[in-house]
């Protein structure tokens, strides 16, 4: 049986599109309005944010709000490291994806000495740098800072001196770079990627399964396969963007794509990999209420929240 204690970061510097640091207060309300006790019964633990930045003016195009973001990296790995530290299992609930770097720090903070494997289920690979970025986002970026890879291969923006001192600051957050090694991903229902991220996944050959592999194969499958790719790992942590699920149940998430999971595979998935005793920390990502028709999105996450949470308190 172990313990767990939700981390709630209500941060949403990262994205582009506004509303996602309310995900976290649409899941608390799903969880009312199914009568669910979830958030009465577990301890919780509030990350202050940095959103007041959204008020003023982008100093640096091609890694927004990066000095907020750096903040929040070293505020999400104190949180996580501390948790891990008194035993408890993190449950992390993001507002934007950019934070999860900052839970990987946190991991290895708290375990320097473990091999860390990443379970990324996304539509997106969040691969990318200043250097590649198309957008400047920096929930783009938290798989890139924790590789420490800057792509310069695939360099495109020449960043101004300070936002390179915050990047390399972001990777370099715990004094522990890179924090994983590409062999030690597994991306599932990715489908939505650029280029400079496409040469990375194959220079490095890094594991994709992909939707139409999850319902050819089944979930049981896929994930005995995640897991064995994953075998030589100490640890695994599992990030969860929304937008992994289709479009068509993923309506409030900034960045909806098609052809993605149903809320069953997800659901299953997550539910399987939380059975693995290697598991350590979980993380849901990217649920932005204001996009949405009711609530239907964070009552998804809640509702896969709640049965992987189940499953870990019997495991
Ligand atoms: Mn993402």
């Amino acid at each position: 049986m172990r313990n767990i204690k939700v981390i709630e970061v209500r941060s949403e510097i990262g994205a582009g599109t506004r509303g996602a640091s309310l995900g976290v207060e649409a899941i608390r309300i799903a969880a009312l309005d199914f009568m669910s006790s979830f958030f009465v019964n577990f301890p919780s633990e509030q990350v202050e944010n940095e959103n007041k930045l959204l008020y003023e003016p982008v100093a640096s195009p091609y890694a927004k709000r990066i000095q907020g973001v750096y903040t929040m990296y070293e505020r999400v790995a104190k949180s996580v490291s501390e948790t891990l530290k008194s035993g408890l299992f993190p449950v992390v609930l993001a507002g934007d994806h950019s934070t999860a770097g900052g839970t990987i720090a946190g991991i290895k903070i708290a375990k320097p000495k473990n091999k860390l494997g990443v379970i990324w289920i996304d539509a997106h690979a969040d691969l990318h740098t200043p250097y590649t970025t198309p957008s400047g986002n920096m929930h783009g970026m938290p798989l890139a800072a924790s590789l420490n890879e800057d792509n310069r291969d695939n360099q495109v923006h020449s960043p101004d001196a300070q936002t390179i001192d915050l990047w390399e600051k972001i990777k370099n957050v715990g004094k522990i770079k890179p924090k994983i090694n590409p062999e030690d991903i597994v991306f599932i229902a990715l489908r939505d990627y650029e280029k400079e991220e496409e040469y990375l996944l194959k220079k490095h050959n890094i594991k994709v399964i992909t939707v139409q592999e999850v319902r050819r194969k089944g979930v049981e499958q896929v994930v005995r396969q995640a897991l064995l790719h994953l075998s030589s790992c100490d640890d695994i942590y599992v990030s969860f963007d929304v937008d992994s699920l289709d479009s068509s149940i993923s309506r409030g998430t900034g960045t909806p794509v098609s052809n993605g999971l149903r809320e069953r595979e997800a659901e299953d998935l997550i539910a399987s990999f939380m059975q693995n005793h290697k598991i350590c920390c979980f993380e849901v990502t990217e649920v932005n209420p204001t996009l949405d028709k009711e609530n239907l999105m964070a009552e998804i996450a809640f509702n896969i929240l709640q049965r992987s949470v189940n499953l870990l308190l019997v495991n």
